[in-house]
């Protein structure tokens, strides 16, 4: 595409769209080609859209009655659903995903979210206590849930829309009014949502959204920014020490869903053929590029040989090509910085000794996509915990596969990790899938499965994994207020 026939994404600020400083191309991963020019909101665009927000907040959106503001989210999930094939041409453009990942994940699981919290703000309770006092006189205590205020938004680009909606949706509901740092890597499907929630009857100043990048760009001058009253981030640990420093400045609340180093633990007496489809799933899911996908496999030793083997099958079976081509099973890594960041972990890994059981390197691809960033599935072997490979997180199809031969030494291997984010245990016991999960220092541990969510569940990390759960009522606590009322009777 001609850079001046670009689309171009702007700024959104109290319904406006508004252009930045300067923009930036942002181009598809699948093939290199330009998708959109983006306008990069410098200080005076993002101070616009905390003001925008400010005022919002005193408008009627945090006066709503709370079952009128579940109705509006689930109008929105309406819409959605009507414009769900828009949305989807967006975000595969942006993120190079195959086109039915993009369905039936990330759009489907955005209005499913709205759903969810609607539910959620429309049944929940508040703390009451009919409290003793001497003499047999008696005092009420309430609590009344109000707004946390201005919310600043800031989401990375694996899972874009899902993962903002998953924040959007109880941020909403619980009458805040939102200012949106969408990756600088996937800026359309949040600007989208913008003419989706105004069609849904939300009012202008509620969802703003700036586009740019972290320090010294719109990252920064959002979180900075001192119009803010709590800031919900998922991205990379380190970014979420910076932001919590900025968050310090003024004592503000955070909510953080940073990165993972995921561990499976298989058992021999695992159903193997359902195990290997669950870790297939879990290694490669959007090429790797899920904050709870498997990058260590501890295997018990009598079946590491035949897990291995099955594995690397499943591995080269993989169909990497067009978004929407109908036997595409995976896409490219999100950018050329990000496959860099990946090949040097496959160079890291060699030198630290491992065998790369498959994979290992960029592959052929179809000719049209040779200007895509294409990365192939890839499995080591020979490597221990202390290797930085099977300790940093690569976020890419990548897994490392360990024996052991105990229950105490698989729980001791998996926890061994500066993260806490999630963990699968495979096994036909249930009784030790209950106690292997139980032992696991993570946020979310499966059995027998990965990634199965259910929106009501506490979602979150321990570690450098991140702060606070998300999730169900856990999402209200951060997204709200609390007064507590005391009245003597
Ligand atoms: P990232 O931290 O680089 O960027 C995330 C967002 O933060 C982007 O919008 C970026 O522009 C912004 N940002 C970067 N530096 C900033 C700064 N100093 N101040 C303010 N904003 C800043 O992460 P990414 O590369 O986009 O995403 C991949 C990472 O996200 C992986 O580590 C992955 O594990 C993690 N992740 C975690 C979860 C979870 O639920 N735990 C979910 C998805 C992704
Ligand atoms: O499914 C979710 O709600 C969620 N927050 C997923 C995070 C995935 C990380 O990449």
């Amino acid at each position: 595409m001609n850079s001046s026939r670009a689309a171009a994404v702007l700024n959104v600020v109290g319904g406006e769209r508004l252009p930045g400083r300067a923009t930036f191309e942002k181009v598809n991963p699948a093939d290199g080609s330009l998708v959109a020019l983006v306008h990069d909101a410098g200080p005076d665009v993002v101070d616009l859209a905390v003001s925008a927000a400010r005022t919002a907040l005193d408008g009627p959106w945090g006066a709503m009655p709370v079952n009128e503001r579940a109705q509006v989210l689930r109008r929105i999930a309406d819409k959605i659903d009507e414009r769900a094939d828009e949305l989807a041409a967006a975000e595969t453009a942006d993120t190079g995903k195959p086109a039915a990942l993009v369905r039936d994940l990330d759009v489907a699981r955005a209005a499913q979210n709205f759903r969810a919290f609607a539910d959620v703000i429309a049944s929940a309770g508040q703390d009451s206590f009919l409290t003793d006092l001497a003499g047999g006189r008696k005092a009420l205590n309430y609590a009344v849930r109000k707004p946390l205020g201005v919310v600043g938004v800031i989401v990375p680009w694996n899972l874009p829309i899902l993962l903002l909606t998953w924040k959007l949706a109880p941020a909403l509901g619980c009458g805040n009014t939102v200012v949106v740092k969408p990756s600088e890597e996937t800026p359309s499907s949040a600007t989208l949502l913008a003419d989706i929630l105004a069609d849904a009857g939300v009012p202008d100043g509620v969802y703003n959204v700036v586009h740019g990048f972290g320090p010294g760009s719109a990252g920064e001058y959002l979180t900075t920014h001192p119009g803010i009253d709590g800031i919900t981030f998922t991205g990379e640990s380190s970014t979420g020490s910076a932001i919590m420093r900025a968050a310090a400045d003024r004592v503000r609340p955070v909510s953080f869903e940073l990165g993972g180093k995921n561990a499976a633990i298989v058992f021999a007496d695992c159903d193997l053929e359902k195990t290997v489809d669950g870790l297939t799933r879990s290694i490669f899911l959007n090429t790797g590029q899920v904050c709870l996908c498997t990058e260590r496999v501890y295997v018990e030793r009598p079946i590491f040989d035949q897990v291995v083997t099955r594995l690397a099958d499943r591995a080269r079976q993989l169909r990497l090509g067009h978004p929407d081509g109908p036997e595409t099973t995976t896409g490219p890594l999100i950018s050329e910085q990000h496959r860099k960041k990946v090949l040097s972990y496959f160079d890291l890994a060699v030198s630290e000794g491992a065998t790369v059981v498959t994979g290992g390197g960029v592959p052929t691809v179809d000719p049209g996509l040779d200007g895509g960033f294409w990365i192939e599935p890839t499995l080591w072997t020979g490597l221990g915990n202390s290797a930085r490979v099977v300790r940093e997180e690569v976020f890419g199809p990548v897994a490392a596969l360990i024996p052991f031969d105990t229950e105490e030494e698989a729980i001791r291997l998996a926890n061994d990790t500066e993260y806490g984010l999630a963990a699968s245990v495979w096994t036909t016991d249930l009784a030790r899938g209950h106690r292997m999960a139980q032992r696991m220092d993570v946020g979310m541990a499966w059995v027998n499965t990965w990634y199965l969510r259910d929106l009501r569940s506490p979602f979150g990390g321990a570690g450098l994994s991140g702060i606070g759960r998300e999730g169900g009522h856990h999402s209200l606590q951060f997204y709200s207020e609390l007064t507590n009322v005391c009245v003597q009777l």
